[in-house]
């Protein structure tokens, strides 16, 4: 029996601190590119940071950084140079001309004989990999495959020449592993093609949506990884996929929960990341209709992750790009076990005893003018708080809805 053994790929990660970002942060934003690695299937051995008032116009590090990583991806053989920005198709072209080169392309099985040249991934196209790794829905497809088309539309020369010395691997998932095309045309019209598929797709989903009637919606959004498809499963007693990984979800899943004798529906959709890629926003814009068309939002964040902060306001920026800044919205602070567990190995003092729980949510709720809560999916703690308060929101709107069913509340 022939033994395949799967290839690791090796990465080393590029990034930037510039004006506006400590260094500090900037390693804090190459540890969710980690992140973004390991969840593509590679792992990440190395981290190069540069201190620069801006990324470099032609190589976005300096040139004597670029050739320390040069030197150090051929010492080590390293077979992904990832970079944590979109590199304009200049910026891809002058740095690959220097690293690919250097290293080794160890995506062969073990015996083929390995080819010189490391690939050269930037944070957008590393998220294009991600997403069509994880969908599963033609939609889904549909929507990446529009996406890694408009990406590579710019860098058509390039790349296709690029993706043709590679086999498969980290970047290279999606059309690239299909036939290369090289001409332009051709690559247009795919895309005219896709647009009309996800013009089909959303007409049934439009009509599947009007098929609900006006039942109340409430749409979970949030980062990715903090914790929404665990509290769908939780509180819709369904089986969605949760994982540690980042993009586990990327189809809307809608699911029909009853509080009490209330009906309405919920939604668990796709998380959001710092800088995703407009591309993606655009083709996936169908697939956040759910949010968009949602009574209420339940905004989900990782308590537990050190920027929690600044994610919450990506997602934000996000909910406002797509045009939901105003809808009524519940904060859940989540993983407040893994919180405290962190507290009590980051301070001397005694593990937490609840009351820094409770002074986070007098200052949260200050400071956000609205309801937040703090819980836990995983131990469950303070979900039945949670998902009361939840029900008498749902209510409120479900009445102004159905105004004759509200004797049939009164009582609850
Ligand atoms: N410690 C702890 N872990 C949790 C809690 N809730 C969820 N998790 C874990 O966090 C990880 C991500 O959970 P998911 O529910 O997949 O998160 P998501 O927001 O749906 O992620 P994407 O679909 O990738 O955007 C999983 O490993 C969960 O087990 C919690 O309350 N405490
Ligand atoms: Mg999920």
């Amino acid at each position: 029996m022939i033994e395949t053994k799967k290839i690791i790929e090796r990465a080393v990660l590029v990034g930037v601190a510039d004006g506006n970002t400590s260094e500090e942060k900037a390693r804090e934003y190459l540890n969710e590119l980690a992140f973004l690695v390991t969840t593509s299937g590679a792992v990440a051995v190395k981290i190069f940071l540069q201190n620069l008032p801006h990324p470099d116009h032609r190589t976005y590090v300096g040139s004597g950084k670029l050739e320390e990583i040069r030197q150090y991806v051929e010492a080590e053989e390293i077979d992904i140079v990832v970079f944590d920005d979109e590199l304009s198709p200049a910026q891809t072209r002058n740095v690959e001309a220097v690293l690919s080169s250097a290293g080794y392309d160890a995506s062969d099985d073990a015996g083929a004989k390995k080819r010189k040249g490391a690939k050269v991934l930037d944070r957008t196209r590393l998220i294009l990999d991600i997403f069509a790794l994880h969908a599963r829905s033609a939609h889904a497809r549909t929507q990446v495959e529009l996406a890694q088309y408009q990406y590579m539309l710019p860098r058509l020369t390039r790349m296709w020449s690029h993706l043709s010395r590679q086999r498969a691997g980290v970047g290279a998932r999606g059309p690239g592993e299909k036939e290369i095309e090289t001409d332009r045309r051709v690559v247009n019209d795919r895309i005219s093609l896709l647009k009309e598929r996800l013009r089909e797709i959303d007409k049934q989903k439009i009509t599947q949506r009007k098929n609900r009637e006006k039942m109340v919606r409430v749409a979970l959004v949030g980062y990715t990884n903090v914790g929404k498809s665990t509290l769908m499963n939780i509180i819709s007693k369904s089986d969605i996929l949760a994982e540690n990984k980042l993009f586990a979800t990327l189809d809307t899943t809608v699911r029909k929960v009853v509080i009490g004798n209330l009906p309405f529906l919920m939604s668990d959709t796709v998380g959001f990341i710092r800088k995703l890629p407009h591309h993606l926003v655009e083709s996936f814009k169908s697939t956040l209709d759910e949010v968009r068309e949602s009574d209420i939002l339940l905004h989900v964040v990782d308590l537990s992750h050190p920027e929690f902060e600044e994610q919450i306001e990506i997602v934000e920026q996000t909910l406002s790009e797509i045009g939901v800044a105003d809808k009524c919205r519940i904060t859940v602070f989540n993983k407040i076990d893994a919180y405290r567990e962190r507290q009590a190995s980051t301070t001397k003092y005694a593990p937490d005893d609840g009351n820094s729980i409770n002074n986070l949510e007098k200052l949260w709720v200050k400071k956000l003018h609205a309801p937040a809560f703090f819980i836990s999916a995983k131990t469950k703690e303070n979900l039945q708080t949670f998902r009361d308060f939840l029900y008498t929101q749902v209510r409120k709107v479900h009445v102004t809805r159905y105004p004759y069913d509200k004797l049939l509340y009164e009582d609850f």
